[in-house]
């Protein structure tokens, strides 16, 4: 009997480390620019599903020049924009991107944007890898949440970096 348990103990970890897609974004959205311009924002909610914290780093689209991670903060009553290395998802956890704090920059549309134009973006995630999302264009994406009516408000989840 004694020398079986090894033999389960090394069943029960190979079955723990099996693959399963942790990632889902919901309500990917990307904001209409007023007047033609070609820089604008992008919202979603990420959930990590998996039981292992995970980080987005890095997110692109073939639609613009860049898509770049940033944040919004309000520095001494001023709103001003920061760049993020990278997003932390807690396991089991999600992460907001609102108007007013998190949010994907895109600079230098490629064409203009219309209502109901689907951006293809690809999220790279440190341990799930790339994951497309589809971006639906709206002219008030972002706007529908909690903070949606207060473009400066003061509260936001967390200090920028690290
Ligand atoms: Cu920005």
């Amino acid at each position: 009997m004694r020398t079986w348990l090894p033999l389960i103990a090394v069943a029960v970890l190979a079955s723990a480390a099996a693959p399963k897609p942790a990632i889902q974004v919901q309500q990917a959205e990307v904001r209409i620019p007023a007047g033609g311009g070609t820089t604008t924002t992008g919202y979603m909610i990420v959930k990590n599903g998996g039981d292992r914290p995970d980080r987005l780093v890095a997110a692109a689209c073939s639609c613009a020049a860049a898509v770049t991670l940033h944040e919004s903060v309000n520095q001494n009553g001023v709103s001003r924009m920061l760049d993020v290395k990278a997003v932390d998802l807690p396991a089991k956890g999600e992460v907001s991107f609102t108007t007013g704090g998190l949010h994907l920059m895109f600079t230098g549309l490629k064409s203009p944007l219309k209502a109901g134009d689907k951006l293809a973006v690809t999220l790279s995630f440190e341990r799930a890898g790339p994951v497309a999302v589809s971006f639906a264009a709206d002219p008030m994406a972002g706007m529908m949440g909690m903070e949606g009516m207060a473009g400066m408000d003061m509260h936001h989840g967390h200090s920028p970096g690290q």
